[in-house]
C-alpha cells in the first residue's frame, strides 16, 4: 500500500490522465487535469474519447483508434516520468486491453475510475470492455474507485447496505488490484466511502450529503484529486481524506453553470496539504 511513497524524489510532481474529453469542463480529462492543477501537480493527458455534452446531455461519444491512445501514452511517459496516473472514460475493448499490456510495467500507482455510463445513460465503455477492465486492467490498478452503480454492474451484487459494500469490495479486490474505494455518493441519506486494502484493513469515511443537481465530474475530481496527492507523495488514507474534504467543499460551493448537471467548484481550498506542496492552500 506504501508504493505510492516511494516516488517521493520527484521534485515537481507530476500526474498522468487518461481520459475522455467534456467540452463543457466539469468533467472527463478537463476535471483531471484542472485538478492536478489546482493541487499544484503538472497534469500530462492523454485523450481516449470525444464527446458532444453539455451540462443537460452527452449526445455523442466518438473514441480514438487505441494504438493512437497507446502512442500517447507511451510517447509522454518514456519522456516525462508521471508520480501517478488515473483513467477515466476508455471507451473500447481496444483501449482497456492495450492499456493492461502497458500498464503492467508502469513504474507508478495507477488509479483506475471505471467509468462506465454517464449520468444521462451514455455508454463511455463498450459493454464488452466491462469484462476486460476486470479481468486485465484491475489486476494492474494500485487503487480503483467505483460509485455504487459501477461496483454493482463490475460484481453483480446488488448493494443495500455496509455488507453489500464489503462483499462488492472483496469481489473487486480479487481482480488483482491494491485497493478499492467504494464511493457512497449514490447512496440515499449522508454518504460514506469504503476503503477495503489488500492487507484486509477496511476504513469508513462518513460524509454529508449536500442537496444540490451539480454533481456532474465529481467521480473525476474525487479520483484526481486523489491522484495528484499521491504524486505529491502522500499515502493513500490522507490522499483520500484530503481528496474528500475537497471535494465535499467544491460540490457545496458549486458555480451553477448550465442549466443541467453543472460542474463542482475547482477553485474550492485544497486544505490539508503539506506546505510546498500545493499552489492553494
Ligand atoms: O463523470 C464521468 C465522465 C467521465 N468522462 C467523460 C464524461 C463523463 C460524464 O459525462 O463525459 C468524458
Amino acid at each position: 500500500l506504501l508504493r505510492a511513497l516511494r516516488y517521493r524524489w520527484i521534485v515537481t510532481a507530476v500526474a498522468l490522465t487518461i481520459a475522455g474529453s467534456d467540452p463543457s469542463g466539469g468533467a472527463g480529462i478537463q476535471a483531471d487535469l484542472t485538478t492536478f492543477h489546482h493541487f499544484g501537480v503538472f497534469g500530462l493527458g492523454a485523450i481516449t474519447l470525444l464527446t458532444v455534452q453539455n451540462t443537460q446531455r452527452v449526445s455523442r461519444v466518438e473514441t480514438v483508434p487505441a494504438d493512437f491512445v497507446l502512442d500517447q501514452i507511451a510517447e509522454v511517459i518514456s519522456d516525462i516520468r508521471p508520480g501517478a496516473a488515473k483513467t477515466g472514460a476508455l471507451g473500447s475493448v481496444e483501449i482497456v486491453e492495450g492499456l493492461a499490456d502497458i500498464a503492467e510495467s508502469f513504474a507508478f500507482p495507477l488509479i483506475v475510475d471505471p467509468v462506465l455510463i454517464s449520468t444521462q445513460g451514455m455508454r463511455l465503455l463498450a459493454r464488452d470492455a466491462e469484462s476486460v477492465l476486470k479481468n486485465r486492467l484491475l489486476a494492474c490498478a494500485y487503487l480503483i474507485t467505483p460509485n455504487i452503480p459501477e461496483a454493482e454492474i463490475l460484481t453483480g451484487v446488488t448493494i443495500c447496505n455496509e455488507a453489500d459494500i464489503r462483499r462488492a469490495a472483496h469481489l473487486l479486490l480479487n481482480f488483482g488490484c491494491q485497493a478499492v474505494l467504494i464511493k457512497g455518493g449514490h447512496s440515499s441519506g449522508d454518504p460514506v466511502d469504503y476503503l477495503l486494502d489488500d492487507s484486509g484493513g477496511w476504513n469508513a469515511f462518513p460524509g454529508k450529503r449536500i442537496k444540490t443537481m451539480h454533481t456532474h465530474g465529481t467521480g473525476c475530481v474525487y479520483s484526481a484529486a486523489i491522484t495528484a496527492c499521491l504524486a505529491l507523495g502522500y499515502g493513500l488514507l490522507e490522499a483520500i481524506e484530503i481528496s474528500r474534504e475537497f471535494i465535499q467543499k467544491a460540490i457545496e460551493t458549486a458555480p451553477g453553470l448550465g442549466s443541467g448537471n453543472g460542474p463542482v467548484n475547482y477553485f474550492a481550498p485544497a486544505t490539508g496539504l503539506r506546505d510546498g506542496s500545493s499552489s492553494r492552500k
